[in-house]
């Protein structure tokens, strides 16, 4: 194995889960209002350190010490805080990978959505994570010793449970919602092409009816 060589046509994606979850703190000795968690991990609680060197979370500066770097899992921060913005979490590879760094960017979400006039819970927490894949392309042959035997059991969990919010199940379900979701538009778009279709030629023989009248007078 050379160092650093590269598989051609080679191509791995990691799946991942990232984003916040947080609760609105019911008593306050502070302007803070709620207590919130930041993560990255795997669809399946699974560890994904085997291939990661180190997880950067950059929150607002209005922190204390607000570039915080985990060289080990959990890759989360837990705060208390008053505010929203946007938490830049950046992935950093082992050297031997060559792979640059890669930045998610996240908006921490405190306030539940609008729930169009219901009220949401007292301390129910409020959820925004986000499914995502890493791809590597072309890697080098020791990252892909590294993302090929570190992996440990299903890396997507079968079916929905606990926190697990993605799964094999709901992307399949979420495929068949798509496929007739598509099926249902272009029954439509060929619905409205023939009738398109008809009115042209109404066009075309009322012109023809038009320019015969005009001839005629
Ligand atoms: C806002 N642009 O105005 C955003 C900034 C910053 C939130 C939100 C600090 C907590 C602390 C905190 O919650 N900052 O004092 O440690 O909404």
């Amino acid at each position: 194995m050379k160092a650093g060589k590269r598989m051609k046509g080679v191509v791995i994606s990691k799946p991942i889960i990232y984003g916040n979850v947080s609760t609105e703190l019911l008593t306050r000795k502070t302007d803070h209002t709620h207590k919130w968690t930041v993560f990255l991990r795997g669809p399946n609680g699974q560890d994904i350190s085997y291939f990661i060197h180190k997880v950067e979370f950059k929150l607002h500066e209005t922190f204390v010490n607000n570039n915080r770097a985990f060289k080990t899992p959990p890759y989360e921060v837990t705060e208390t805080g008053w505010g929203e913005f946007e938490i830049i979490t950046k992935i950093y590879f082992p050297p031997v990978s060559g792979e640059k760094p890669i930045s998610l960017y996240h908006m921490l979400k405190l306030y539940p959505p609008d729930s169009q006039g219901q009220t949401w819970p007292k301390g129910k927490p409020v959820n925004n994570f986000f499914y995502d894949e890493l791809i590597f392309s072309e890697p080098t042959e020791e990252f892909f010793e590294m993302l090929t035997k570190g992996a440990n059991g299903p890396e997507i969990p079968l079916k929905v449970s606990g926190n697990q919010i993605f799964s094999l199940e709901s992307e399949a379900a979420e495929c068949k919602r798509l496929e007739s979701s598509i099926a249902h538009v272009s029954g439509k778009y060929n619905e409205y092409k023939e009738k398109a279709r008809a009115a042209e030629i109404e066009i075309a023989m009322l012109r023809r009816d038009i320019a015969a009248l005009e001839s005629a007078s």
